[in-house]
C-alpha cells in the first residue's frame, strides 16, 4: 500500500459540485481508501485563463501502481467530461498525482512529485492543510514553500470535509451521486 496525494481542480460547468462528486467517486474505489479531503479552496486561474477555480486535495491510500493510479484519475476526469482542447483550457475535472510514497519520477508521461506543485497555493496550501508537517521528496516541508506563494489569490469557501477522518457527518445526509451512471 502506498499513501498517494492528488490535486483536484475544476473551473468550468458546475465546478463545485463536481469536486465534491470528484471525491465521492475516488472513495467509491475498492482500488484506494480515501485518508483525508482538504477543504475546498476558490481559486484565481494561474498560468491559465477563465473562470476561477475551485480546488481541493485528496491523501490517500491505494494498492495500486502509479500508473493505475494515473489511468484511474484520467478515467474519473473522462467520466465526468474532461476534454482537452488546448494546454490549461478551461475543465470540468483535472486530477493531478502530486505525490506517490516518496517515488521520485521522471519520464514523458508521468512526472512526480507533480512538477509545479511547489509553486502553487491551490495545490500547497490545501495540503498543508490536511498535514502541516507534509514533507515533498526532493523539496522539503511544503510549508516553508508557502510565503513564495503568498499573492496567489486563495479563499477558503467550505469546511473541512467530516466524511473522512475521526469525525462523523453532522446530518447524515448522503453526497449527491454523479449524475451519468456509476462511477467508473
Ligand atoms: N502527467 C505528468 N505527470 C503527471 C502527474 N503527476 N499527474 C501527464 C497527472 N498527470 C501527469 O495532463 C497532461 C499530461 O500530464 C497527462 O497526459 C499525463 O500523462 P492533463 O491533465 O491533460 O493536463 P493538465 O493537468 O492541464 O496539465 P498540467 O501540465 O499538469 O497542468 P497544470 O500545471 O496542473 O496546470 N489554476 C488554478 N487556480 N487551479 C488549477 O487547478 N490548473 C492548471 C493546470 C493551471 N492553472 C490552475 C489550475
Ligand atoms: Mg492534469
Amino acid at each position: 500500500m502506498t499513501v498517494a496525494w492528488l490535486g483536484i481542480g475544476a473551473n468550468l460547468g458546475d465546478a463545485r459540485q463536481t469536486l465534491k462528486d470528484a471525491v465521492v467517486c475516488l472513495a467509491q474505489q475498492h482500488s484506494l481508501t480515501v485518508l483525508a479531503k482538504s477543504s475546498v479552496y476558490r481559486t484565481a486561474p494561474i498560468d491559465a485563463d477563465g473562470d476561477d477555480y475551485f480546488n481541493c486535495v485528496v491523501k490517500l491510500d491505494t494498492r495500486l501502481d502509479v500508473r493505475d493510479l494515473l489511468a484511474l484519475c484520467q478515467r474519473v476526469e473522462h467520466h465526468f467530461g474532461r476534454e482537452r482542447p488546448f494546454r490549461n483550457a478551461p475543465r470540468t475535472l483535472d486530477i493531478d498525482i502530486l505525490l506517490f510514497g516518496d517515488a521520485m519520477i521522471d519520464t514523458p508521461d508521468l512526472i512526480v512529485p507533480h512538477p509545479r506543485m511547489t509553486m502553487r497555493a491551490f495545490v500547497l496550501v490545501p495540503a498543508v492543510e490536511i498535514e502541516p508537517g507534509l514533507v515533498i521528496p526532493g523539496y522539503g516541508p511544503a510549508n516553508a514553500l508557502l510565503p513564495a506563494v503568498a499573492d496567489q489569490r486563495i479563499e477558503k469557501v467550505k469546511p473541512p470535509c467530516q466524511c473522512f477522518g475521526a469525525a462523523p457527518a453532522i446530518d447524515g445526509a448522503p453526497d449527491t451521486p454523479t449524475p451519468d451512471g456509476p462511477c467508473p
